[in-house]
């Protein structure tokens, strides 16, 4: 299981977790990633779950608590399907960390992104079932997986917000490309939370809890805050920073790959952009010479707003170094900022900053 299923040029972070996202150009051939190059993050062991003993429960502010078998969701709830790209908020955290050192934390570039056709239930749905009571704010998500690297050591978890959890594009899924859904990718069940941070789409689901508050797990009061420059995350209390759930516009260039020797003159420049909850990409910029000028990208339709949009240019490169730059807006006008320097963060969470692949033609 040394790859887990992955293909051989992943990049590996982390062995024991699993910690792994392919190279640029392994990204850049479907818009739907091959299980064997989508991205694997990892908090703890992966657990090797029997799925006929296993059940998921449904409890906490709910009219009747409900523990379901894989069998009796299936046949219980509708079955639907959709598209959706996870990312993780660490994604193009390399870009911060060359701003400033970030310890403890790993250098994704930007292949924690990827997209799968999922399919399972709605969580909407199973939550009907068992009758939300009307403090019921927050949906949280339990896993057996225990994270060393949590404070103190426990299982992985999370919460969305109930009008979220509500929403229709959210699932309980049980498969990935039409197979069944891979132990690495969180099997026989995990949430998916599109166009949120990939850190609430819980893999090895065994409960769903419904709360007033969120949930109290480390990775939802501690982890995935974006806290201020100056504080030590080693001393940060529980509940400080800014609690990370929407995914923001964000884009990046898949090919030519950063350090490429590139023959000057016309380059085919192309990457994927995607908006974050419920919005679309409506326009990327690319430019030749990081952000002098630019010339508008020809961008994948938008089929769904869960979904990547990729987009292509062709620029004519003179010879020499070149910084070729792109930046995505969305359909609320909102454009990703130029700087790592103003997001960086001591996790180094959420890096939107324009995108940069620096070339040498000759
Ligand atoms: N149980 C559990 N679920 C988890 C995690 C985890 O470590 N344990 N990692 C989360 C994070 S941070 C991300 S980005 C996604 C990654 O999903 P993938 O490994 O299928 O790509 O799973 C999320 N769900
Ligand atoms: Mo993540």
């Amino acid at each position: 299981m040394e790859l887990w299923g992955k293909r051989d040029d992943m990049v590996v972070h982390e062995r024991e977790p699993f910690n792994a996202e392919p190279p640029r150009v392994a990204l850049a051939r479907e818009r739907q990633t091959p299980v064997g190059v989508f991205y694997s993050r990892n908090h703890g062991p992966i657990p090797d779950i029997d799925p006929r003993a296993w059940r998921l429960r449904v409890d906490g502010l709910v009219g009747h608590r409900l523990e379901l078998s894989l069998r009796e969701l299936r046949e219980r709830f509708e079955e639907v399907e959709i598209k959706a790209t996870l990312q993780c908020a660490g994604n193009r955290r390399a870009g911060l960390a060359a701003v400033r050192d970030i310890p403890g934390e790993a250098s994704w570039g930007p292949g924690a992104t990827a997209t799968a056709r999922w399919s399972g239930v709605r969580l909407r749905d199973v939550l009907a079932e068992a009758g939300l009571e009307s403090q019921a704010a927050h949906i949280a998500f339990s896993a057996p997986d225990v994270s060393r690297k949590a404070d103190p050591p426990q299982p992985y978890g999370g919460s969305i917000p109930a009008t979220k959890a509500r929403s229709p594009e959210v699932l309980l899924a049980w498969a990935m490309n039409g197979e069944p859904l891979p132990r690495v990718h969180g099997g026989p069940l995990r949430a998916v939370v599109p166009g949120w941070i990939g850190a609430r789409s819980v893999k090895w689901l065994t409960r769903i809890t419904a709360r007033s508050q969120p949930s109290t797990s480390y990775f939802q009061t501690t982890a995935y805050r974006i806290l201020p420059a100056g504080a030590d995350p080693a001393r940060a209390e529980p509940g400080t920073g800014i609690s990370l759930g929407p995914l923001p516009v964000n884009c990046d260039i898949l090919t030519p790959d950063n350090g490429a020797q590139l023959p000057p003159g016309p380059t085919e420049i192309m990457g994927y952009a995607l908006a974050g909850d419920g919005r679309i990409v409506a326009r990327v910029d690319v430019s030749p010479d990081a952000g002098g000028d630019w010339r508008q990208a020809e961008l994948d339709p938008a089929d769904s707003p869960w979904v990547w949009q990729h987009w292509r240019t062709t620029l004519d490169l003179p010879a020499g170094e070149r910084h070729v730059t792109a930046r995505a807006w969305d359909s609320t006008g909102a454009l990703m900022p130029e700087s790592p320097r103003s997001l960086w963060n001591p996790r180094g969470y959420g890096n939107n900053s324009w995108a940069r692949v620096h070339v040498t033609c000759r």
